[in-house]
Parts: C-alpha cells; sequence; structure tokens
C-alpha cells in the first residue's frame, strides 16, 4: 500500500527509527529497524525534516504501541517536496504558539488536528442545515453581496467603488430575503456573507462573518419561526453527535441535544432577572455583552443552555412588526452569547414607511425595497443565525477566529 502525507515527527533510537507521518486521516506509525528495512532507506531517513511531503509504499501490520493500531513497515519512500526549516510554527504543538503567529501561519495552524476538526465539523454541520431545510421545503438562493444602500440602518458598511458609484458589502440579505417574499417563493434560506464595519475587537466579533439566513411567508406569528429554528438546531446537534463522533472526542467535546421545545423568556423577565443580579440596564434597552453573561449564568444554573428572549421594546430594529409596546422579534442565545435574531417583519408598506422614519431614516434610501411591499406582500419573517457564533458554542471555543478559516478583524485583513 501506499502511504502519502506530511512528516509529523522523526525519532531515532539508535537500532530503530520511527517516522510519524500526519494526512487528513490522522497519525500513522512508521517503523524502521535497522534489521528488517533497506541501509538506503534506514540513512535517507535521517536526512528527512519535519513537514517534509513524502510518499511510502509500505507493508501494514497490527501495532503494539498505545497510541496506534496499526503500524507500517517501508519499502520505499519518495519525497515529493521538502518542507524548509525552521518551521515559522509547529503544526505538531510541542510548541504552543500566540494566536497572532497562528493566523499569520494559518496552512501550518491548520494542519493541526484539533483546528482541523473545526473545519470538518463546519462542514459537517451546514451540511445537515441544508439537509434539514430542503427537507422542510425551503430553497436554497444567493442574494447580492454589492448593495447600493444599508440593509439595517445607516452604519457599519465597507464602502466599494463600483465604478464611478458608491457601493457598499452586504450586512445581511435582510432585504432580498424579505423581497424573494413577494416574489412568492415562500420558503427561502442563504449561506451568506455577513460584511460588517463594526470597530469591535472582541472574541465574538467579525468583521466579515457567515450566516444561516431564511425567511418564511403566511406565518401566523414569530413563534412560527422559532419552531423552525429549534428544529434546525435539535437536528444539527443530533446529527453531528452521531456523526462526528471521532472529531469530537478528538477535541474533548460532548454535544448534549437540548430538550424541544427551547426555553423562551420575555425581555422583562430577562430585565429583572438582571436587576435583581445588579445590572442597571433600563426598560427599552438592548442587551449588552455583560447582561447576556449574566442572563447565561443564570440559565446554566438552571441547566439550560439555548434560551430566546422574545416581546422586546418596539425599538429593536424598524423591520420588524411592532406589538403594542413590544415587537415580534427574537433573540436565540446559547451560554450567554447570542447566536440567532430574527422575527416577524412588518408587511404592511404604510407602516414601513412611518417605521423607518421613526428609526430616523429615510425612505427614499429605501425605495426599491419599499416597492415590494406594494404590490401583494405576505405577512413573513425569519432569522439570521451566525455560524461562527454557533460553533463557537457547540465546540466550546472561546475565540470566534477559531471558527473561520481567515478571519478577518479590526486588525488582520491578511492572508
Ligand atoms: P443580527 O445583526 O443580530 O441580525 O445578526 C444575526 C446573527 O449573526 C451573527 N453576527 C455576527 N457574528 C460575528 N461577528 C459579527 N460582527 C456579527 N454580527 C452578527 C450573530 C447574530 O445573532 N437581519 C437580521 C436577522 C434577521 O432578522 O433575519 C440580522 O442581521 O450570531
Amino acid at each position: 500500500m501506499i502511504l502519502k502525507g506530511w512528516i509529523h515527527e522523526i525519532r531515532d533510537l539508535g537500532g530503530i527509527k520511527f517516522l510519524i507521518l500526519r494526512n487528513r486521516e490522522g497519525l500513522h506509525q512508521i517503523v524502521l529497524p535497522k534489521k528488517k528495512v533497506s541501509k538506503d532507506i534506514f540513512d535517507m531517513v535521517s536526512t528527512l525534516n519535519k513537514e517534509d511531503v513524502i510518499a511510502i509504499e509500505c507493508e501494514k501490520r497490527d501495532s503494539r504501541a498505545k497510541d496506534f493500531e496499526f503500524e507500517y513497515l517501508p519499502s520505499k519512500i519518495k519525497i515529493l517536496n521538502k518542507s524548509e526549516t525552521p518551521l515559522p510554527l509547529d503544526p505538531a504543538e510541542k510548541v504552543s504558539a500566540e494566536m497572532d503567529t497562528r493566523l499569520d501561519n494559518r496552512f501550518l495552524d491548520l494542519r493541526k488536528r484539533k483546528i482541523f476538526n473545526i473545519f470538518k465539523i463546519r462542514s459537517e454541520l451546514l451540511k445537515y442545515t441544508r439537509e434539514f431545510l430542503l427537507k422542510e421545503d425551503f430553497i436554497e438562493i444567493h442574494t447580492p453581496k454589492i448593495i447600493s444602500t444599508a440593509s439595517e440602518g445607516g452604519t457599519e458598511l465597507f464602502p466599494v467603488q463600483y465604478f464611478e458609484k458608491r457601493a457598499y458589502l452586504s450586512q445581511s440579505p435582510q432585504l432580498y430575503k424579505e423581497m424573494m417574499m413577494a416574489a412568492g417563493f415562500d420558503r427561502v434560506f442563504e449561506i451568506t456573507w455577513y460584511f460588517r464595519a463594526e470597530e469591535h475587537n472582541t472574541r465574538r466579533h467579525l468583521n466579515e462573518s457567515t450566516a444561516i439566513d431564511l425567511e418564511m411567508a403566511f406565518i401566523k406569528d414569530e413563534e412560527d419561526i422559532m419552531k423552525i429554528l429549534e428544529n434546525l438546531i435539535h437536528y444539527t446537534l443530533k446529527k453531528l453527535s452521531e456523526n462526528c463522533k471521532n472529531e469530537l472526542d478528538e477535541m474533548e467535546v460532548k454535544i448534549e441535544c437540548p430538550e424541544l421545545p427551547f426555553k423562551r423568556i420575555m425581555y422583562d423577565e430577562a430585565v429583572k432577572i438582571l436587576h435583581d443580579r445588579g445590572s442597571n440596564i433600563k426598560w427599552g434597552d438592548d442587551l449588552g455583552t455583560e447582561d447576556e453573561k449574566i442572563l447565561g449564568r443564570y440559565m446554566k444554573e438552571n441547566n439550560i443552555d439555548y434560551y430566546f428572549i422574545k416581546k422586546f421594546p418596539e425599538n429593536k430594529i424598524f423591520y420588524i412588526m411592532p406589538d403594542g409596546k413590544y415587537c415580534r422579534g427574537f433573540d436565540l442565545d446559547c451560554n450567554g452569547v447570542e447566536i440567532t435574531s430574527g422575527g416577524q417583519r412588518i408587511h404592511d408598506h404604510g407602516l414601513l414607511v412611518k417605521r423607518i422614519q421613526e428609526f430616523g431614516l429615510d425612505p427614499e434610501n429605501f425605495k426599491d425595497y419599499l416597492k415590494v411591499f406594494r404590490y401583494g406582500m405576505p405577512p413573513h419573517g425569519g432569522f439570521g443565525m451566525g455560524i461562527e457564533r454557533f460553533l463557537m458554542e457547540i465546540l466550546k471555543i472561546d475565540n470566534i477566529r477559531e471558527c473561520i478559516l481567515f478571519p478577518r478583524d479590526r486588525n488582520r485583513i491578511k492572508p
């Protein structure tokens, strides 16, 4: 058989040498007893460097080593490409590295098993998301990422020179997914990019992030959306726990599938809990990072990881349906981190214009969007779930930068 991969480690014990080869499947032990392999191979192993790429013709046999089920006896070793030394980063993790060094050398960082696993699980998560939503009759769409006006209200946009015009990178497919409701698609989803020129430089913010965005028509209220969301999370977590056992074991993570339905907590109730625990949040304020954490701790004490916060004050965002002094928007938080927000939207043109004005925005800037509401827009709603935020919570990862291949943050636009 032939094994191909990178040299992870070389051990020379005099009468026997060991090569540890790494590839997508994991680590493999190559044994070279002086008496059993040719002198050429035995000598050439000493000329190899860590991270050289090699192909080995070998014979497989059971291993007595505690870390390996099998080992391989080589008859031929071919160097496919040499690696330079010293390495800027050690994928064998004998020496740990700072986050910046890791991200500067991300291709080497990604060779680490635990890091590779994050992206294997991310890929599986998106597979099961698609599987669930397609089964629920959603249509996958792709909307423009170069846009002419803000979609979430005024700020936080990256400008782009679009020939002689000023354009922006899309913050969210919000307005387009709503247009698809007017187009009669009824149920759509998009696995999409968010570009947000936020100044935050935190462990949970990226300037370029990805999300699962969804919109559905003919809903009764926001509960219809929340049901789809909790079922989606339940389905994906169950599938991941069944099908990614090796990756999760290697990462020492256990996925607990949350019970359905998820806990619902009203905004007023959340504010009361926060006041009892020392927060000075005022009624009408959005929950800040610190408030989210306090609430997360309260839920954890009650053995709850995933919980909805609903019945927010009506000033949440202009396109969410007001309901007296409240609105039909919701957030889904997990362990003190907001992973999703969504709600029922306004579908009446007159009310939407009024709300845009009340939020201090100019309806002129929303002309193309507003037009859609004049010719038959059904009641509708949806949500946006941050993929990196969700992964952070599933895999108990502390820094969001770990959950995207090449993070873009306040200070980083390369590699
Ligand atoms: P919102 O702005 O709350 O809502 O975003 C939805 C979800 O996307 C994730 N997210 C982010 N993740 C990392 N870094 C960021 N800078 C960042 N910003 C947002 C979060 C968040 O919960 N249009 C609405 C959704 C809707 O109503 O359908 C929206 O964009 O997990």
